[in-house]
């Protein structure tokens, strides 16, 4: 390292000393080159100021010239130009030469398939001039792209199209310009040739919007969900949060080659293939609602995120937090509400909560940056959006929506803070939340340990709530947070006890607030069972000693769908918990009859949503269960959960049979009691498999399936119980898609986590599959990260050879693709939860990766906290 990265803090914003009103942008792009011609107006903001320092990483600069003429005063350092004895207000001029054909790191300006396309999210814009580039920077833009036409036929970039033109040679130009002023990460200039779906949407207030999907030649027929899905968000947004589009055209370009999912450039986004091409031939239904869901996202950004942008990259869940709210209402309101909150709730008792006792524990607004490309965490993103949820809770929709209302005039077209969002909350709904921003700067997950006596004299129930947070990575005191939680009473025959304090009625939503709290029902006149942190009314480890009576019966009885769901879980917790120390002690599994008894009516209860018992009957995954324990004992979670399925699947067998053959449906919908349906047929395929004629039912599944999900269930089924059909089946799969990666991302999937003897070997061997590449972040997820992060008992062998591996491809990614290395080192960073032999050799490699010479930021900042972390 010739010098080591440096971090940035939150507390040391300070606002820039000049700004940029407007940039006129030329593109030249040629085979062996890239020339950016950058006008920029750029305007002192603090008086005396005479010098700007512009960011810039890996260009050539060829010319400077200041209001027409060449200016000689600047130097070229590594933190990027500095201009000196600058006037107060003046034009610009930056001549820059780039290479996109040699960014293999896809930010900046890179070529996907041929194709150019740009990232700037968050400090990409450098790649591609030297400019101010910050989010609190607002500037209007226009681009102006000349390139070869029969190569490059659509040219494209922000805002709207205002002229175009041949030129001698073959070439073309095409002129942009958008409007709205916008921070540069919002940049986006695309070149290429593509098939072209078109659509028009009418807002509420009658203005025609132009939509335009682009996609690789050949793709046109994968692209009608993902417009359908864009109506549908566009739709929503106007009807929930009166919000309407504001420009005459959308465009989204799908690409291959792409780090993350997809990008909220204003008017062009750029999305990853994976979130927009679909056909039921090559999607599975899971594939289908991701469609929705991303296209929605970025769709939401129009408004949270690109007309309130963040003022600086601390605040990013400002947008994400809030974006992610949007989009996961937005889906609930579309399709199952119980169904998505259980997905998001995996996501966050699963990765979220190992996240935040890992060496990058943050708050959701973290204080403290190396790589900003590090923090779009399940952090920022996830709880970030519980955080937006709990708000919602405490104020109900209507004052939501007016602060919403509030936060919009005061501050559209401007860059924000998450206080700003705060305040705007508190002064439209009259809520005090003081208390309660504190989810915004303390890290960890809180855990609420509740007690409860009933006194069968008052007839009154008490309920003790205590809070802790532990110290996290980088923050050892923690101080007592605002907790909605959400309880409800039942008596016996499951009918709802009312909460009742100082004979009155109160809500389900009670404030904890303290370390320590009593909350006193009156007029309980039996003992009650408690359903607790209904909906996972904010993100926090519940802790409370259920009977397994209790939690049958809230299976049954609770009055929602989730809390029926999450009793099943705990039940399946607690004995997973017990089952494995009986294991560490040599003992036999032992699972109740009534457990299995409980499923076993979920199952034929025919008033539940078939998608519910899908989920019902989904076990909890080996790294949830992982998080539940100081030492994470992979072996034994991993035979415990194996032991669960095979004795649910015995048992069950004719119940689950009977669901399997009265689910068969025909024709193939993506309606969602079409998608409920096969779930839990497929889920019921998942344990069918395991018995004796599991591998000819399996057989036949993959054989007459007329779409991708059931297909895919049947490959999964087959790879999880390793049926002896898996290899011809996989065999059949791979010959026939072969031509294309991202079907194939789902059979990589599978190789990485294939539980067999011989895992790692495969793996290693399919790396040299025509459709791998390790230069494709989606193959490269698909199956290194499938490996790593889902197949526990093979990445974590007790010889240390998963940990080798992922070492050794970290090293090349490194240095090709370091936002991608960065992603994928994740599971080695948790090294604290596992036994000394494993801490030690991944502590290993860690420390092989440290000496890398030339070690990106990215790797440096995580390998460097979770070094520090234990040492
Ligand atoms: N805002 C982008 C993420 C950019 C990530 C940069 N490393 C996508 C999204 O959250 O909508
Ligand atoms: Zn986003």
């Amino acid at each position: 390292m010739a010098q080591q990265p440096q971090a940035k803090y939150r507390k040391d914003y300070k606002a820039p000393d000049f700004t940029i009103t407007q940039i006129d942008l030329d593109f030249d792009l040629r085979k062996s080159h890239t020339v950016v011609i950058a006008k920029s107006q750029v305007k002192q903001l603090t008086a005396g100021s005479d010098t700007l320092t512009l960011d810039g990483e890996g260009l050539t600069l060829r010319r400077v010239e200041i209001n027409g003429t060449e200016w000689s005063s600047f130097e070229e350092g590594p933190e990027g130009l500095v201009l000196t004895n600058l006037p107060q207000q003046f034009t610009l001029l930056i001549e820059t030469e780039i290479d996109p054909s040699a960014n293999t790191s896809l930010e900046g300006l890179y070529l996907s398939d041929g194709a150019y396309c740009t990232q700037c999210e968050a400090e990409g814009f450098r790649r591609i001039t030297y400019y101010l580039d910050r989010p609190d920077v607002l500037a209007k833009f226009t681009t102006k792209i000349t390139a070869d036409k029969s190569a490059f036929p659509f040219l494209l970039s922000n805002g709207n199209k205002v002229g175009q033109g041949e030129i001698d040679g073959g070439r073309h130009w095409v002129q942009w310009e958008d409007p709205f002023a916008k921070p540069s990460y919002l940049f986006a200039l695309v070149a290429g040739d593509f098939d072209l779906l078109q659509d028009t949407f009418t807002t509420r207030s009658g203005r025609d919007v132009a939509l335009e999907i682009f996609v690789d030649k050949g793709n046109l027929a994968r692209a009608s969900h993902a417009m359908t899905s864009l109506k549908h968000s566009m739709k929503w947004d106007e009807d929930r949060f009166g919000l309407e589009y504001d420009l005459d055209i959308y465009m989204i370009v799908a690409v291959d080659f792409f780090n993350m999912g997809a990008m909220e450039n204003k008017g062009l986004n750029v999305f990853n293939s994976k979130f927009v091409l679909a056909n039921s031939d090559t999607a599975t239904d899971t594939d289908y609602l991701g469609i929705e869901s991303v296209i929605g996202h970025e769709y939401f950004h129009n408004w949270t995120g690109n007309r309130v942008t963040c003022r600086d990259w601390f605040q990013l869940s400002l947008k994400e937090g809030l974006t992610v709210f949007r989009d996961q209402e937005f889906s609930s309101d579309l399709g199952s509400r119980a169904v998505n909150r259980i997905n998001n709730v995996r996501i966050m008792r699963g990765p979220q909560f190992a996240e935040d006792c890992s060496p990058m524990a943050h708050p959701i607004r973290p204080e403290k940056v190396i790589e900003m490309n590090n923090f779009y965490t399940l952090t920022v993103y996830e709880k970030g959006s519980e955080v937006i949820r709990m708000m919602h809770t405490l104020l109900g929709e209507t004052n939501f929506q007016k602060g919403m209302k509030l936060y919009f005039e005061r501050h559209d077209g401007t860059a924000a803070t998450c206080e700003d969002f705060v305040k705007a909350m508190e002064d439209a709904s009259g809520t005090d939340l003081g208390q309660f921003r504190l989810w915004y700067s303390q890290s960890g997950t809180p855990e609420l340990t509740v007690s409860s006596a009933y006194d069968i004299e008052q007839k009154t129930l008490t309920l003790t709530v205590n809070q802790t947070t532990r110290p996290t990575a980088d923050q050892k005191e923690k101080a007592p947070l605002l907790i909605p939680f959400d309880i409800e009473l039942y008596g016996e025959d499951g009918s709802v006890i009312e909460l009742q304090c100082n004979n009155e009625k109160v809500e389900n939503v009670l404030h904890v607030n303290q370390e320590t709290q009593e909350f006193v029902f009156e007029n309980v006149n039996e003992k009650p069972v408690i359903s607790m942190l209904r909906e996972f009314s904010a993100p926090v480890k519940l802790t409370f000693e259920y009977t397994d009576e209790e939690l049958v019966f809230l299976m049954v009885h609770a009055r929602n769908e989730f809390a029926r769901w999450d009793a099943g879980q705990m039940l399946l917790a607690k004995h997973i918990k017990q089952n494995v120390a009986r294991i560490q002690k040599g003992e036999a599994f032992v699972l109740p009859g009534d457990v299995v008894d409980a499923f076993r009516g979920v199952l034929l209860d025919g008033s539940l949503d078939v998608a519910l018992i899908a989920e019902i009957l989904t076990l909890p995954s080996e790294n949830e269960i992982g998080g539940w324990f100081e030492e994470v004992d992979v072996d034994a979670i991993n035979q415990v959960r194996s032991a669960i399925k095979q004795r649910l699947a015995v048992d069950l067998c004719d119940e689950l049979s009977a669901v399997y053959h009265t689910l068969h449906q025909g024709e193939y919908t993506i309606e969602h009691e079409a998608i409920g349906k096969r779930s839990l047929r497929n889920v019921c395929l998942g344990y069918l498999a395991q018995l004796d004629n599991g591998d000819a039912l399996v057989r036949e599944h993959f054989n007459v399936a007329n779409n991708m999900t059931d297909t895919a269930a049947a490959l999964a089924a087959a790879n999880h119980a390793e049926l002896p059909a898996r290899a011809e089946l996989m065999k059949i799969f791979s010959d026939k898609w072969t031509h294309d990666g991202l079907v194939m991302d789902k059979w990589f999937m599978l190789q990485g986590c294939n539980p067999a003897v011989g895992a790692l070997a495969n793996v290693k061997a399919q790396m040299s599959h025509p459709a791998f590449s390790l230069k494709n972040p989606n193959r490269t997820r698909s199956l290194v990260g499938a490996f790593c992060n889902n197949n526990p008992l093979h990445f974590h062998a007790k010889d240390g050879s998963g940990y080798e591996f992922l070492t050794d491809i970290l090293i090349q990614l490194n240095a090709s693709n370091p936002q991608v290395a960065s992603r994928l080192i994740d599971p080695l960073l948790k090294f604290g939860r596992f036994d000394k032999d494993r801490q030690a050799l991944m502590r290993q490699s860690l420390e092989r990766l440290a000496a890398l010479d030339d070690l990106a930021k990215d790797l440096y900042e995580k390998i460097n906290k979770a070094l520090d972390a234990t040492s």
